[in-house]
């Protein structure tokens, strides 16, 4: 309850905000793009970990709102960027259960392709298993329909749900993004060095990609590298950044 009032005010005092983290390709180390993700720093609370608000949220009903203004506003950056003269950036945005099941979702993105620029394969909508299984034949036509439009469609926290192999195939699947949890054991334990491997070579036969998410260490990295993973993101290459640091760390780069 004191989070639920917190975070009414923090939306009229606009405390919310968005990082970016960069995602690169694991053999080049070529830019790709960059992940969204929403924060909030209250001036009491401090900085509020998005698995502890962004739920509040989700139950208050608001998050298929401040995710319009999530999508709005990383469309807008990351063609500010582009119009700067840095190079065209992928942009991940993730969706919330209830976003995602929005009437309205397909139009919605179709309205901020046109409106902001963006082409569609430049984004790509991050859900989770749960929201793909929860109402898969509802799910499937929405995914459809976003594939039509020609965005591109990833599985984030990969290997931590109830995993249903099947939809990976039924449903315009592009991109899986391993969870930080496995990477995490990667180089110490057997098992999520064997969990991550199959899911590597799973994605390679259904042509899927696959992005390795939290790679903190070199070690982690050249293990992900020699199992064939596509693309990494985490600490080792820079920590979810404020819209001008992220600037300044994509002008260094390029
Ligand atoms: O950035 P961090 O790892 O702390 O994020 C924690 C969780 O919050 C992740 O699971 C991430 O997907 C989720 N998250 C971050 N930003 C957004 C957002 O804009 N919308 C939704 N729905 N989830 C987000
Ligand atoms: O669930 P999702 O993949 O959207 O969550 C990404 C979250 O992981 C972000 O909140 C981000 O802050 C966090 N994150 C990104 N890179 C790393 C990393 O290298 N290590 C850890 N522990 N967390 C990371
Ligand atoms: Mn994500
Ligand atoms: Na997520």
């Amino acid at each position: 309850v004191a989070l639920e009032s917190s975070l009414r005010a923090a939306l009229e005092n606009k405390e919310l905000f968005l990082c970016y983290q960069p995602t690169i390709n694991a053999d080049s180390g070529r830019l790709i793009g960059v992940e969204a993700l929403l924060r909030w720093t209250n001036p009491g609370l401090g900085k509020v970990p998005p698995e502890q608000f962004i739920p509040v949220l989700e139950e208050m009903g608001l998050m298929p709102e401040i995710g319009e203004w999530v999508l709005l506003t990383a469309c807008r950056q990351v063609r500010a960027w582009q119009q700067a003269g840095l190079a065209p950036l992928r942009l991940a945005v993730n969706l919330s259960a209830r976003q995602f099941k929005q009437g309205d979702i397909v139009e919605h993105i179709g309205k901020l392709l046109r409106e902001t620029g963006i082409a569609p394969r430049m984004l790509e909508l991050e859900m989770t298993e749960g929201m793909l299984m929860e109402h898969t034949e509802s799910s499937g036509a929405t995914l459809n329909a976003l594939a039509a439009l020609g965005v591109r469609i990833s599985i984030d926290n990969f290997g931590t749900g109830y995993s249903s192999l099947p939809y990976l195939k039924r449903f315009p699947i592009d991109t899986l993004k391993i969870d930080r949890s496995l990477v995490r054991g990667i180089s110490t334990n057997n098992n999520d060095a064997e969990i991550v491997h199959a899911i590597i070579a799973l994605a390679r036969s259904l042509k899927i990609r696959v992005i390795a998410v939290g790679v903190e260490t070199e070690e982690q990295k050249a293990t992900l590298k020699r199992q064939g993973c596509g693309q990494i993101q985490g600490y080792l290459l820079s920590p979810p950044l404020p819209a001008e640091e992220c600037e300044r760390w994509l002008r260094a780069r390029s």
